[in-house]
Parts: structure tokens; C-alpha cells; sequence
């Protein structure tokens, strides 16, 4: 197991670092103490593959990642308002961090899914419903749901696998009327998200969004919105339901790892070896592919 230091930002003090992002606190000019009501979410280029953070990053992958939010969010503005600040951040991390309003953050992975795949397909197989919800008999790994269906889990600590959460247990941590809030929202997310990404050749199988409360108990869309790294892209022309899709961005990645050339074997409990740079410019290239596609902008 490797960590690095977070980078060190002048006027910002770090907080928390995920596996591929870091959190900040601004300082107070005045007292030079940390402010309670803003963070800076700097995306890394670092990136994930089996549960393990890989030693080579995959350039502009969090200028990627951070762009695309900030237009998903311009996207939902009349579903939801949401925790962005300013753009506006230090040069170092220019284009890949957001000034945010520093919110409650709700204790839910709030998940929905448009396609059948992963721990929703592993349920429909055992019982014929997806978070305790009844759905139509014979479908398959792939295969497109009626409607986004909204199965939320528990916030697990880094390290550990998120765990399907009832909605009722839901209802029990943050009470009825604000779990129907969030499910609706969540839902709606990701019907927005598909309507407008199949246009651009892009299905959005699941995601997962985090909401926060401000001080009036309005709900925010806060961290980050219908990226590759908190959803499932797959390739629209691809698309064949009855097996595994290929992913749009890691499927590379994936295929080198579990090839004979990387010589590793992912059932040691070995970290994987550094990647060879055909696959960091393949790789490189989905991320950029995904975000120019989807808003029809060039990543600048
Ligand atoms: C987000 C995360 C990481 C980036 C806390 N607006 C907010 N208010 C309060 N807390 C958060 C947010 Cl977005 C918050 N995270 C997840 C971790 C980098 C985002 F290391 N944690």
C-alpha cells in the first residue's frame, strides 16, 4: 500500500483525501483559520481499476471530470440547485477544482439506475426486484429498466464496498419527506443525464449523487454529477444486452491489466504494475472523447 502527500495549497488547508480527490478549506484571510462555510474539491488525475488506485495517472483526467460536472449542473439547473461557488481557484489546480458551498451533507449514497448491471442484476437474479422493487420477468446484464429506479446504499469509508441500503432505512435516517426528495431528484438526475447523453451516443447505466442541506433545509446537488468515476458509461453503439457492456472510459485499462502482457494477477492481493503509455493515451483520449461528445465543447 502507497499514499503520497496531498499537494499543499497556499491560503487552503486540506481536509480529506479520497482515492482520486482531495478536499480543501479555504482559509480566512483574516484569521488564517480554516472557513466553516466553503471546501475546494480538486480532482486528481489519479485513477481507479479493481479497488486499487493505479501508480500512473492518466493526464487531464480530473480537468475532464471537473468540466464535466460543472456542465451537468448548468444541465439540471431547473431540477435542482446545487453547492457550486466559483471556479475561480489557485493556479496549480486550475481547471480540475471548484469552490463550494460547504453543506450537511445527507448520510446517503443516493444511486439510480437506468440499466440492469453489478449489485442491482445480483438482486433481480435472486428475488425478481431491484431495492425491494418488483420488476418484469427476463432481463438481463444490460438490459434498459422501465424507468430509473432509485437503490440507494450506505456511505461506506474508503476502503470498504458501499452496502444497499432499504429504502425504509432511508426514511428512517433522514425522514419520509426528504428520502422522497431525494429519491425523485436522484431519479429525475439520471433520466435528465440519459435523455440527453443517447443523443450524443452515450448511455448512463447507474449513478450516484450526494445531496446537502444549507441552513433553510433547502436540498442541493452537491460533489460531483454524472461522471465516469460516480456512474457507469457505456458506449451506446455497443450496447447488447445479455453480457457485461464494455466500459466507455476504463475498458483499456481493464483489458491490459487482465492480459497476459501486464503479468499481474488480480486474485494476489497484489497492487497492479504501472501502465504502459499506449494505454495511458487510449485512456487519455476516452475521458477527453466522453466530455466533448457530451457538451459539444472542446476540452480547453
Ligand atoms: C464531499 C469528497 C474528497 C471531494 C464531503 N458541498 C459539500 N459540503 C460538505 N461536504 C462535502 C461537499 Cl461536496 C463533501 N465529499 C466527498 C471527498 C474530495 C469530495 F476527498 N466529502
Amino acid at each position: 500500500m502507497t499514499t503520497s502527500a496531498p499537494l499543499a495549497l497556499p491560503g487552503y488547508a486540506h481536509v480529506y483525501s479520497g482515492k482520486v480527490r482531495d478536499l480543501y478549506a479555504p482559509l480566512d484571510a483574516s484569521t488564517g483559520k480554516p472557513r466553516a462555510d466553503q471546501l475546494l474539491l480538486v480532482a486528481s488525475d489519479r485513477i481507479s481499476a479493481y479497488d486499487f488506485v493505479l501508480d500512473t495517472p492518466i493526464p487531464d483526467k480530473g480537468k475532464v471530470l471537473t468540466q464535466l460536472s460543472l456542465w451537468w449542473f448548468e444541465q439540471l439547473e431547473d431540477l435542482v440547485p446545487n453547492h457550486v461557488v466559483s471556479t475561480e481557484v489557485p493556479a496549480e489546480v486550475d481547471g480540475r477544482a471548484v469552490l463550494v458551498r460547504r453543506l450537511e451533507m445527507l448520510p446517503v449514497e443516493c444511486v439510480a439506475r437506468a440499466y440492469l448491471t453489478g449489485g442491482g442484476l445480483g438482486e433481480y437474479r435472486e428475488t425478481g426486484t431491484v431495492s425491494g422493487l418488483r420488476l418484469p420477468e427476463g432481463l438481463v446484464d444490460g438490459s434498459r429498466l422501465p424507468e430509473p429506479v432509485f437503490t440507494p446504499s450506505t456511505k461506506a469509508p474508503v476502503g470498504e464496498h458501499d452496502q444497499p441500503m432499504p429504502y425504509a432505512a432511508v426514511e428512517a435516517a433522514i425522514g419520509p419527506a426528504l428520502a422522497a426528495r431525494v429519491r425523485d431528484l436522484t431519479t429525475a438526475i439520471l433520466a435528465r443525464g440519459n435523455e440527453i447523453a443517447a443523443e450524443r451516443g452515450i448511455l448512463i447505466a447507474d449513478t450516484k449523487v450526494e445531496f446537502g442541506l444549507d441552513a433553510d433545509g433547502t436540498v442541493l446537488l452537491a460533489d460531483e454529477v454524472l461522471t465516469p468515476d460516480s456512474s457507469r458509461f457505456w458506449p451506446a453503439d455497443e450496447w447488447e444486452p445479455g453480457h457485461p457492456q464494455p466500459s466507455y472510459d476504463k475498458q483499456f485499462v481493464r483489458d491490459w491489466l487482465t492480459s497476459p502482457a501486464s503479468g499481474w494477477d488480480r486474485s494476489a492481493d497484489t497492487p497492479p504494475p504501472a501502465l504502459p503509455d499506449q494505454v495511458v493515451e487510449q485512456t487519455r483520449a476516452k475521458y477527453v472523447e466522453a466530455y466533448e461528445r457530451l457538451t459539444r465543447r472542446r476540452l480547453g
